[in-house]
């Protein structure tokens, strides 16, 4: 079977990336994340992500890119990461985060990510740099 998909966003505004610190499950509460969620049946990765950055933040964003590469999270789920561009709306705390933080490229690293989110934030922090 194949592994479910989790997408992330790598949101770029204004040359810095938004960070958003999980409120739940306990285990991953206080840690920072792209934000993101699990694609539902009938969806593309790009929809999902769209939908899920909606809900979790209350904007409208255009994926841009897919960073390449996939990581395992839980048995049975990955995670793919896209940069993404906001359209409209300012990035509120809705729904599993509870703090934001707009980080510059030299400021990616001040933040506890989750491991697993790690390698596309460092190559979202490369392609904010223009490297
Ligand atoms: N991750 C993760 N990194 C990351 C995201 C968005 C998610 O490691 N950037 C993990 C955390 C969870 C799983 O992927 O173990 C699902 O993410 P979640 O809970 O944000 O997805 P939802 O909101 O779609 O999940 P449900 O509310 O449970 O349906």
């Amino acid at each position: 079977m194949n592994a479910s998909v989790v997408v992330a966003g790598a949101v770029f505004d204004q040359g810095r990336l938004l960070a958003a610190r999980r409120s739940s499950p306990p285990e991953l509460a206080g840690r920072w994340e792209l934000p993101g969620g699990k694609v539902e049946p009938g969806e593309s990765g790009e929809q999902a992500l769209v939908r899920e950055l909606r809900e979790e933040l209350g904007v409208e964003s255009r994926p841009l890119e897919r960073i390449p590469g996939e990581w395992p999270l839980k048995p049975g789920y990955v995670l793919q990461v896209w940069t993404v561009a906001l359209v409209s709306g300012d990035p509120r705390t809705l729904q599993d985060h509870d703090a934001l933080r707009w980080l510059a490229p030299d400021e990616v690293d001040d933040v506890d990510w989750l491991d697993q989110d790690r390698p596309a934030v460092a190559e979202a922090a490369r392609r904010l740099r223009g490297a």
